[in-house]
């Protein structure tokens, strides 16, 4: 028998040939049982808060690359995939991308972000020191592919690349947070250094550094409170 199991097939491009229609039957999820999962489902999602303060304590890698695995199901812009993600454990690179962070973050803060949106920010407390780089053992870099290059060197567009990506992003946070761990969408800006310290090509962008790990001891975060139901669903 070959042995399927160890080799899943690889992503290749299209060249513009359908796909193969292949039947889909997930099984009917009784009702009851759909209820009692999407009750605990948002109980447990409620229970999620964005981390500044984290334990150096290491995290089970696997859990983060599984989550990175989950993210990577995402629906995307004609099933295009246009995300790449780089898990940073090596503490000097981590200290690198912080450094560059803090100096993009200090001219923010000091008032490149404009009065508005300093007072926007201000119930939250958030400055330009982002000690979380450095604490968490790990930081998740995403990127967008803003295009793709083919063999023959020509570029390639790719749709709806803020929207996959975005879905991607909430899914790896789902997923993170699921599986016991918490983190923490960071966004400095401007993120061009992200793909020089990290050697990324061309075509792809910076969306987002995820610091990953556990929250630190005294960790504390804002009485925040969420909008409710009623307040964000509308029924017609
Ligand atoms: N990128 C900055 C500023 C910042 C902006 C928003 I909008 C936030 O919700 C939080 C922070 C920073 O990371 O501090």
């Amino acid at each position: 028998m070959p042995d399927t199991a160890a080799t899943p097939p690889q992503w290749t491009p299209t060249h513009g040939e359908p796909y193969r229609p292949v039947p889909y039957r997930p099984g009917r999820t009784p009702a009851e049982e759909s209820l009692a999962r999407s009750a605990q489902l948002s109980r447990r999602m409620a229970e999620r808060r964005t981390v500044r303060r984290f334990s150096a304590d290491p995290v089970p890698e696997q859990v983060v690359k599984d989550a990175i695995a989950c993210a990577a199901t995402a629906p995307s812009g004609a099933h295009q995939q246009p995300w790449t993600f780089v898990l940073v454990k090596d503490p000097e690179v981590r200290r690198r991308i912080r450094e560059a962070a803090e100096h993009e973050e200090k001219i923010s803060y000091d008032g490149r972000l404009g009065e508005e949106w300093l007072a926007a920010l201000r119930p939250l407390g958030t400055d330009a020191v982002k000690s979380h780089m450095t604490d968490a053992p790990a930081l998740v870099v995403v990127f967008q592919q803003r295009y793709w290059v083919g063999e023959d060197g020509t570029r390639h567009k790719h749709y709806y690349v803020d929207e996959s990506v975005g879905i991607a992003v909430g899914m790896l946070l789902s997923a993170l947070h699921l599986s016991g761990l918490a983190a923490l969408i960071h966004t400095p800006s401007p993120m061009r250094f992200l793909r020089e310290v990290l050697d990324r090509p061309e075509n792809e962008k910076a969306f987002a550094v995820i610091p990953v790990g556990y929250p630190a001891d005294d960790c504390h975060v804002p009485d925040l409170v969420r909008k409710s139901l009623d307040q964000v669903l509308v029924e017609i």
